[in-house]
């Protein structure tokens, strides 16, 4: 009996040590849905659903995502902002760290989880997630007293908006030379916790209670800006990421980006207030009902309570989150660096008048092996870039290095750059271009003292640059791209190929990631057109 109780406790205690196995199947595939109250149409969704529902895990946990294609395509999952350090080969960026998973076919993703906070998880192949394939990742701290403030519930928000029409007839409009601008379905819908905006179900408070509200936007091309009339926002997490805890009016977020802000409740339940949620892009026209589109939501402490009108603040009264006035909670100086990386995104019209986008030399585009395994089968030959292939505009990074990434954006739109396998600090941000723009908003050159904010996904605005930097400690292939997937897909991305020389000696694909290559005819080993040495017959023509 007694070394029975042992056993348990020390069943218990490994299990607390190690966290659980928390397995989710997910059954990938079509369903027909009006998700926006006026189009009916096909979506991809997940068991039959969408929205997916949201996954719940500790720290500590192993996240087993079962996956089944049931699509007529194949499919990834990438777990947006987990680093996955020592296993690259998880991240699901497809044709850069893995192969579609075929149709008809299944796959486990495990996620060995030691990052607590707002993540979430989506296709990362032919951009599905915009069709709906993506969903919040949630992980929950262990010990809440480590935290900047504390709080008695966890509430979340996911933001999405929808097109009516899909993602690929989107792009076809968009390449087709004779299309003008803005093209036709550029105003989406905004939906709040998986629903249209204005339909969502109110959120519930209790008098005297604190809230962390984790607000996700999950959005493919717009911004959502959130607030909260009669509340203090409290930051204390930025993708993943705690701050100093910082009060604020309104959360500004663009596409990919999350925050946690702790919210007190009133002292009692005599009104319900109302929040905002506004979609909205500025590089499309402003046009009354479409572009912003304002969505409200209910604060309910008791049903049928009144709602407590607040004079609306203008927005340039209102006190925004910003990069510039975060700073990590953990006091981590400005890294120094080492090496600098100068990034330029453009637009560019090519041959046949095609709309393409840079984010270096030539437009990215997938290549025929994947490039971590082109990384991990080349041998000294994979610290060369060339073998990667042109179109994946590929840098080799050394291991150990402090990384600066010093990104221009003299384009007028703003992009959401994400970077996979790291959060990076954000060290400095100025004007950059010569545009009219940036001569009437001469935003002067902010250099951040001390304990600069990291995050996984940074806004470079219309005509600025930013400086972003991070310590080369994960060998790995990770994407470094635009998280608005009409840029993504016209080519604003690169490769880093991190340390493939310590990734050779450390990693190695499962067996079964090599197979899924080789049933649909891709080479799984060999350089970017999954030959030998230099050869790169066989990749598509750089566009001119
Ligand atoms: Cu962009």
């Amino acid at each position: 009996m007694r070394y029975l109780f042992i056993f348990i406790l020390l069943a218990l205690l490994l299990s607390w040590c190690h966290g659980a196995r928390v397995v989710h199947n997910w059954d990938i595939g079509y369903v027909m849905v009006n998700r926006d109250g006026y189009n009916l149409r096909r979506a991809i969704g997940v068991n039959g659903k969408l929205p997916v529902p949201p996954v719940y895990i500790t720290v500590g946990d192993t996240l087993v995502i079962n996956v089944v294609n049931s699509l007529d395509a194949p499919t990834t999952i990438h777990a947006h902002g987990l680093l996955q350090n020592g296993t690259s080969y998880m991240d699901g960026a497809g044709m850069v760290t893995q192969c579609g998973i075929p149709p008809g076919t299944n796959f486990t993703y495990e996620h060995y989880v030691h990052q607590a906070g707002t993540f979430w998880l989506h296709g990362h192949f032919n951009h599905q997630n915009v069709d709906g394939l993506r969903t919040p990742l949630i992980v929950y701290d262990k010990d809440l007293s480590a935290l900047p403030m504390q709080y008695d519930e966890d509430v979340l928000m996911f933001m999405e908006e929808w097109y009516p029409v899909e993602f690929h007839t989107r792009m076809d409009e968009l390449l087709n030379p004779t299309t003008t601008f803005p093209p036709p379905a550029s105003f989406p819908f905004g939906l709040i916790n998986g629903f249209n905006g204005n339909e969502t179900k109110p959120i519930c408070f209790t008098p005297r209670k604190k809230y962390r509200l984790r607000v996700v936007n999950m959005a493919s091309t717009e911004w959502f800006k959130f607030s909260l009339p009669g509340h203090i926002l409290n930051i204390i997490e930025a993708d993943g990421i705690i701050l100093q805890p910082l009060a604020v009016d309104g959360l500004d977020i663009g596409p990919g980006q999350r925050y946690s802000v702790v919210v007190q409740a009133h002292n009692s339940d005599e009104f319900n207030y109302i929040y905002n949620a506004t979609l909205y892009a500025n590089f499309v026209p402003l046009l009354p009902g479409l572009n912003p589109r304002y969505y409200q939501g209910l604060i309910e402490y008791k049903r049928g309570a009144p709602v407590k009108t607040i004079a609306a603040d203008s927005d340039k009264k209102m006190v925004w989150a910003e990069d510039t006035s975060l700073r990590a909670f953990d006091m981590q100086p400005a890294l120094k660096v080492d090496r600098t990386i100068r990034l330029v995104a453009g637009s560019r019209r090519y041959k046949g008048n095609m709309p393409l986008a840079v984010l270096d030399k030539v437009p990215y585009r997938p290549p025929l092996t994947p490039t971590l395994f082109t990384a991990l089968s080349m041998g000294h030959l994979a610290l060369d870039e060339a073998i990667y292939g042109p179109q994946t505009e590929a840098h080799v990074i050394r291991h150990g290095q402090v990384i600066e990434i010093d990104m221009h954006n003299p384009t007028a739109i703003d992009h959401a750059m994400h970077l996979h396998g790291h959060t990076f600090q954000i060290t400095e941000l100025g004007p950059s271009g010569n545009s009219s723009i940036a001569r009437l908003d001469p935003a002067p050159v902010k250099h951040f003292s001390g304990w600069p904010i990291k995050r996984d996904t940074v806004v470079v605005a219309a005509f600025h640059y930013v400086k972003l930097r991070f310590v080369a400690d994960n060998p790995g292939v990770w994407l470094f791209h635009c998280h608005m997937d009409v840029h993504f897909a016209l080519g604003l991305a690169v490769t880093f190929v991190e340390a493939p020389d310590v990734l050779q000696r450390t990693q190695s694909v499962p067996k079964d990631m090599i197979q899924m290559c080789l049933r649909q005819g891709i080479k799984a080993s060999g350089n970017g057109a999954g030959n030998k040495g230099f050869d790169l017959s066989g990749l598509p023509p750089v566009p001119s």
